[in-house]
């Protein structure tokens, strides 16, 4: 395996209001820029000038040969709404940059696609330190099915479905005649590992477009969260040292358990909806 960045493209979509994609444009930037190898930190990247603002998002995808990862990597890049592709740009590091103007904020996602054969999954989590881990199988597919799900065994096991985005893909959804694995248990199988699904069709464009605005969206919703629950955290600290009582500490007890229970319900919603925890 190889983690050049040498190569990355840099695309623009731009995204208003949930999955409406509208006009894009398409830059150029430093080919180490947002590459694991760039030598920027693991949260959230920030490059100087202009750059500076713009969130880096690293998304790994994962699964079987032949699920369809570069596929659906490809598609990302050849949407009908961008500007332009030069496949002759292709890069050959297994990193690609998509730019996104998603509700009025711009993003960058990195998404990093090795072949199968070629790069470990613990390898993969370890060199990318991704914010989101795709899941890929193929619903034409038995084993890759299990494969997918061995991949979610050890992403719980690490804690990694709690913390992270993970998204379970069924990709091929348009070979209907040999299909194998149904939708529901594609779901049951997200839904016990906390993770997000959605079936999608790379070779006929189908959710395609929803999985690339629901992949960012999950990373921003956690991150949202995750500040929330940071301050809460400090706060909280904060209130006991002032108010070592009794009632301060049951007051934030009181507290904790409303908020546990408040995201127990947002995980509770259809593990299809991108657009929520
Ligand atoms: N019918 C159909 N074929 C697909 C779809 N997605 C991918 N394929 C085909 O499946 C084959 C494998 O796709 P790849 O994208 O190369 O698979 P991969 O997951 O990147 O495989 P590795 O790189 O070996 O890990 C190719 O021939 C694709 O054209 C799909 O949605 N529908
Ligand atoms: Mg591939």
């Amino acid at each position: 395996m190889s983690t050049k960045a040498g190569g990355n493209e840099s695309h623009v979509f731009r995204v208003q209001e949930g999955l409406g994609l509208n006009s894009n444009v398409s830059g150029e930037r430093s080919p180490f820029e947002g590459s694991c190898c760039s030598g920027q930190g693991a949260v959230c990247d920030s490059t100087e000038s202009e750059a500076e603002e713009v969130s880096k998002y690293r998304v790994v995808l994962l699964g079987d040969s032949g699920v369809g990862k570069t596929a659906l990597v490809s598609q990302f890049m050849t949407s009908e709404y961008m500007n332009t592709y030069d496949a002759s740009l292709d890069d050959e590091f297994g990193e690609k940059t998509v730019s996104i103007l998603l509700d009025g904020e711009e993003s960058d996602m990195i998404f990093i696609d090795h072949p199968h054969v070629e790069m470990s999954l613990e390898n993969s989590l370890t060199t990318y330190e991704p914010h989101a881990c795709v899941v890929v199988y193929s619903v034409v597919s038995r084993p890759s099915f299990q494969v997918a799900e061995d991949m979610l065994n050890y992403l719980w096991r690490e804690h990694y479905t709690q913390e992270r985005s993970v998204i379970v893909v069924g990709n091929k959804s348009d070979l209907a005649r040999s299909r194998c694995i149904d939708a529901n248990e594609g779901k049951q199988l997200a839904t016990s590992r906390e993770c997000k699904f959605i079936e999608t069709s790379s070779g006929i464009q189908h959710n395609v477009d929803e999985l690339l605005v629901g992949i960012l969206k999950q990373i921003r919703l956690r991150e949202t969260r995750d500040k929330k629950l940071r301050r809460r955290g400090s706060k909280s600290k904060m209130l006991t040292k002032l108010h070592g009582s009794k009632t301060a500490l049951s007051l934030n007890l009181a507290r904790e358990i409303l908020n546990k229970m408040c995201i127990n319900d947002s995980k509770s919603k259809s593990c299809e909806n991108l657009h929520v925890l």
